[in-house]
């Protein structure tokens, strides 16, 4: 039985002066290089969108960013274009410690669909194969943090918890967005699936 940090989207376009940039995004940094020490595996993962994605209001004649869409899985936020593959704001924050980091899981590459969770795209069925890396390491219990909270964290954490690990998210170690309730509305979903708060 084994831990396994992961650590979510800790990139410059989610930090201050990034495109969909988080309050506080970089204040993390530190506590997460620390806290590496402490996990068997530690993992990044890594928001990575062709050009013209999906999720990006400027995909959608007449949205804007932050309005809502409706796609053939679900309800979609359009965001500001972000994390474009290869570019500066893709790029984890300088200050990451990628050195420790057993696996890169890179995620939102499909044109067509959004993936908030490191486990699984945003139709919750196409996984990123995550979950047989850790299973096959052994890996059980798994600590959540990272950026944004009230999404890809979120999101994470209850993929995870679902598929039966043990999740503890470090909400000292992650930063929310907090568009129109969801914070609140994360934290009450992520108690609700049975992960930890802390
Ligand atoms: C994220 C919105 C769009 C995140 C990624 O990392 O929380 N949020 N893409
Ligand atoms: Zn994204």
């Amino acid at each position: 039985m084994s831990n396994a940090l992961i650590v979510i989207d800790v990139q410059n376009d989610f930090c201050p002066g990034g495109a969909l940039e988080v309050p506080g995004g970089n204040d993390i940094v530190e506590g997460i290089n620390a806290a590496m020490a402490g996990f068997d595996a530690v993992i990044l993962t890594q928001d990575w969108h062709p050009a013209g994605h999906s999720s990006f209001a400027s995909s959608h004649e007449g949205k804007a960013p932050l309005e809502m869409i409706e796609m053939p899985y679900g309800p979609q936020v359009l965001w500001p274009d972000h994390c474009i593959q290869g570019s500066e704001g893709a790029k984890f924050h300088a200050g990451l410690n990628t050195d420790r980091a057993d696996m890169i899981v890179r995620k939102g590459y499909n044109p067509s669909i959004d993936s908030y969770s490191a486990f699984f795209e945003n139709d919750h069925t196409t996984p990123t194969g995550l979950e047989g890396y850790l299973r096959t390491r052994g890996i059980t219990s798994i600590t959540c943090v990272g950026l944004a909270l009230d999404f890809c964290v979120n999101y994470s954490a209850v993929d995870a918890a679902k598929l039966g690990f043990d999740v503890t998210v470090d909400q000292a170690l992650c930063r929310g967005i907090d568009l129109n309730g969801s914070l609140d509305a994360a934290q009450a979903g992520m108690a609700d699936a049975g992960v930890s708060l802390r």
